[in-house]
């Protein structure tokens, strides 16, 4: 009973409706049901069979459909997870559909999304289902809200086919006064944005036990964060920024202001702002049903930190759980963030999460001005705002707080007997060898899906976002032993720290951004590998990050269907390099060669499933992460005894390589293709 195609809804100039059962619709559509039935019809029907018995929805039902929701609120979140149950109850397709139908126009809509979606990315017999991009659906969480005027101006006035993209400003939501507002390009970057929604929809931290329980989701917590901070300190040196500060006492003011400009149509409210040298206070709303003080937040944290240098934390039995070498990351993972994962929440409680509350309600603790969260309480667009990485440094140097209480890697945890890689350079078509060129490109999405409740036709949204020239990895390899497999980690780091000083190990290490990881076969003696950028482990195509629906892609059971509808999950290819500078930042190439013997994990393809191809960051649909080693491996322990430099720190099967990262500032106008089929150029450079 799956469904052979995809189905579009209310896309572009699909007509496409359901016929849904009398007893479906909502008192206030019952008498006007044929009407809208006759303004709505003429395309493509699905027939909606009608449920026996519809279960009980009154928990998810108690959120008013124009209440802000939000997955970091307990409240919300428990209501969500029991829609999610309830989905995940439905015995066929035809039911789970019906029942969906059902709920949508009684259920808050935000909820009913994100449940549906995290359903339908999870039931084997939604695999082939087309999940619309959620900037498609939701638009106004991703851009600057006066899009929205212009674009139904454009689309109830001009007609499909003479209609142009309205453009969103690149400064919108500050100026050049806020010295934060350098890298608002990277903060409100859509594609980033829509990797961190995704992220927590694959990996929610509440729900049925078959959804959240998967394989060290408490370590991929902490790898994928950890990766978006040296990932955004990247970047802030690119730009002549100093690394990120921790945000540690929480009960000073916070500089860091940040004013979103988003609309939040579901709400009909704005986002709240947040001023400059705001402060957290006790939070206490009795309409989300949440209560905590800044010093519950400081006595998680005090007992956290004891458990990390005591060795082991207690279970909800009073036993001493171990955080040992392997699993100690994982546990504190779902500990700190936390998950219903996490083994004791009444002593740890929620650090991660009430954080993201505490900020985002920063402007209203008591609820006293009716005003709902910031951008700090919704996944899709909490790393618009600077704070978010203010958070999350501080919550990674938890991490790294644990990390140094485990032994550092010898040279035999890092050696591959008798492989020695020779070199490894950067190439691109009209380059300098071991240089990445970035610039400015434009791209289209869709608003017409989100827009409002007319079927009107595409009218896109052009914004601006960073780019580099795709380029291919040289690797020259020596196997002096008998053919083996390899797994080939390729890092990048900035050479020089906010002085000009060249990086001591021991923070340069916290800095590696990966950029992929891929098995070998090495033969006996010389191996040249070549590899292409957009290949990357930890990056997705454009297309399926932005769903730049191509309607001649494959579709159906086909594995590519499948496989295209998965992978929202992934850093966007475009922001794989950061920006660097017009000088050429100077970075280093790092490529490790680790023996593919210790790195293999059975089961990392449990069902065939294709969607792998952002596996660094996001694992693999139904399938056990594909990486027996620690998530950073090599990077992220302590170095040895005697390591002060990258350079004391190699084993030879590594190797390192100066690159530079030039940007020019100039901006590439999009293909006009808007089938999915928008491709990178390479400017010339001047
Ligand atoms: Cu992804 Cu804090 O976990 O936002």
């Amino acid at each position: 009973d799956r469904p052979t195609e995809p189905i579009f809804i209310g896309k572009g100039d699909e007509n496409v409706s359901f016929d849904v059962p009398a007893e479906y619709l909502t008192d206030r559509y019952k008498p006007l049901a044929s009407d809208i039935q006759n303004r709505f019809s003429g395309g493509k029907t699905i027939s909606i069979t009608k449920l026996d018995r519809i279960p009980d929805l009154s928990f998810p039902l108690s959120l008013p459909r124009d209440a802000a929701f939000s997955l970091f609120i307990p409240y919300h979140s428990k209501m969500a997870s029991k829609l999610i149950e309830i989905f995940m109850d439905t015995k066929s397709f035809d039911e789970l559909l019906s029942l969906a139908v059902y709920c949508r126009d009684r259920i808050n809509p935000y909820m009913f999304i994100y449940a549906l979606s995290v359903v339908v990315t999870h039931r084997p017999d939604t695999r082939n289902l087309e999940l619309p991009s959620h900037v498609e659906m939701f638009p106004s969480l991703y851009m600057d809200a006066t899009v929205f005027g212009r674009a139904r101006e454009e689309s109830a006035v001009v007609q499909t086919g003479s209609r142009t993209p309205i453009e969103i400003p690149h400064d919108y939501s500050a100026n050049d006064l806020d010295f934060e507002h350098r890298i608002s390009y990277f903060r409100e970057d859509i594609g980033i944005n829509l990797h961190h929604w995704h992220w927590h929809l694959v990996y929610p931290f509440e729900g049925p036990m078959s959804i959240v329980n998967k394989d060290r989701r408490g370590e991929l917590f902490y790898y994928m964060h950890q990766q978006i901070i040296a990932r955004y300190n990247m970047e802030r040196l690119s730009n002549d920024m100093n690394r990120v500060v921790r945000l540690t006492n929480w009960r000073d003011p916070i500089l860091e202001g940040y004013f979103p400009k988003l609309d939040n149509i579901l709400a009909n409210r704005v986002w709240p702002p947040r001023p400059v040298n705001a402060r957290l206070s006790n939070i206490n709303r009795e309409v989300e049903q949440i209560s905590f003080d800044i010093e519950d937040l400081e006595r998680w944290r005090d007992r956290i930190f004891n458990a990390i240098h005591s060795g082991f934390i207690i279970n909800t039995a009073g036993q001493q759980v171990r955080l040992t070498e392997t699993d100690g990351i994982n546990i504190l993972g779902n500990l700190i963030e936390a998950s219903v994962l996490s083994l004791n929440q009444n002593l740890y409680g929620s650090l991660h999460n009430n954080g993201h509350n505490a900020i985002s309600f920063i402007h209203d603790p008591d609820n006293r001005f009716l005003e709902n969260y910031g951008v700090m309480g919704d996944s899709a667009t909490a790393m618009r705002d600077p704070i978010f990485y203010r958070w999350h440094a501080y919550i990674d140097d938890i991490f790294q707080e644990f990390k140094a209480t485990i032994p550092s890697y010898n040279v035999q945890n890092l050696s591959f007997e008798n492989v020695r890689v020779q070199s490894v350079e950067i190439a691109a078509t009209g380059i300098p060898r071991n240089e990445f060129s970035t610039f400015w490109q434009q791209s289209d999405v869709d608003l017409s899906r989100g827009l409002d409740f007319l079927p009107r036709g595409s009218v896109f949204a052009r914004f601006t976002h960073l780019q580099h020239a795709p380029f291919n990895y040289k690797i020259t390899v020596e196997n002096n032993g008998n053919q083996r497999v390899g797994t080939v980690r390729i890092f990048i780091a900035p050479r020089f720290d906010e002085r000009g000083l060249p990086f001591l190990f021991r923070e340069q290490r916290k800095l590696f951004v990966e950029l992929d990881k891929f098995s070998v076969t090495l033969k006996r003696g010389r191996n040249d590998i070549t590899r292409r950028s957009i290949e990357s482990s930890v990056t997705i195509p454009h297309d399926v990050t932005y769903r730049n629906l191509d309607r001649n892609r494959p579709s159906g059971n086909s594995e590519a269907a499948a496989a295209f509808n998965f992978c929202g999950c992934g850093w966007p290819q475009n922001m794989l390099i950061p920006k660097g500078s017009s000088e050429g930042f100077q970075c280093q190439l790092f490529v490790m060669i680790s023996n593919g013997a210790n790195d293999q994990v059975e089961n990392a393809q449990a069902d065939g499933q294709t969607c792998d191809n952002a596996s660094s960051y996001c694992g693999i649909r139904n399938a056990r992460y594909p990486d027996a080693r620690s998530m950073g491996y090599p990077f992220d322990r302590t170095p040895r005894d005697g390591v002060v430099t990258l350079q004391q720190f190699l084993t030879p099967n590594m190797a390192v390589q100066d690159v530079r990262i030039r940007f020019s500032n100039r901006t590439v106008a999009p293909l006009q293709n808007r089938t999915g089929t928008q491709q990178v150029q390479t400017p010339k450079t001047t």
